[in-house]
């Protein structure tokens, strides 16, 4: 590789109006399946719950929420309090912080079985997390695309979070731009994916 040439952490992928960094895999296959095998089994695991159009809706996916402290996190009209940390957690979160140079305080993780549960368009602008806080992405098991789309240009970027990989949204993303986790038919195992955030 020329030297000159920037390494992707470096390298914005969006084109305006935000930030977002893909380190690809931070470790190899056997350490992020080991991980993924781990969070799986100790993780508290519980259907996500949303009120959509004045109903209560209870997904496929599984959500669980993480923190330094009790906090409060209201999402889709749902208040939940985060847990304390699991040593694994605790690793993987000291792992982000030394990747990335950030620092966090609470950890949202969603298991997605298999392809056919996703996550639809939305940015990560709750009025409980820091206002352009920086977020990274841990995924685990099974690959999948991941997808931006400008709020008002309507641009889309995708790129695909590969086992073991770190992401990084940070500066106006949330503001600016929506993401999505796409369902696909191509996809029949589970991922793990955890946000590294900051409330406030
Ligand atoms: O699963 C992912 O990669 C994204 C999850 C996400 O956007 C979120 O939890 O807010
Ligand atoms: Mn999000």
């Amino acid at each position: 590789m020329n030297l000159f040439e920037e390494t992707s952490s470096e390298k914005n992928l969006l084109p305006y109006d935000g930030e977002v960094y893909y380190y690809g895999k931070i470790m190899g296959n056997q350490q992020a399946n080991l991980y993924l095998k781990t969070l799986l089994e100790t993780i508290d695991w519980k259907h996500d719950e949303a009120i959509i159009f004045g109903k209560h809706i209870t997904t496929k996916r599984m959500v669980a929420w993480y923190g330094d402290e009790p906090y409060e996190y209201m999402y889709s009209k749902i208040t939940k309090k985060a847990l304390p940390w699991t040593a694994p957690l605790l690793e993987l979160k000291r792992l982000t912080e030394s990747e990335t140079g950030e620092t966090f305080n609470s950890c949202l993780l969603n298991l997605y079985h298999n392809g056919d549960e996703g996550m639809s368009w939305h940015s990560d602008a709750e009025r409980d997390l820091k206002k352009d806080g920086a977020i990274a992405s841990l995924s685990f098991g099974a690959e999948r695309k991941f997808s931006f789309k400008h709020k008002q240009t309507k641009e889309t970027i995708s790129t695909f979070l590969e086992n073991g990989s770190l992401l990084l949204m940070k500066g106006t993303t949330q503001s600016n731009w929506l993401h999505r986790l796409p369902p696909t038919k191509k996809v029949v195992t589970p991922r793990v994916n955890l946000t590294f955030r900051t409330i406030v």
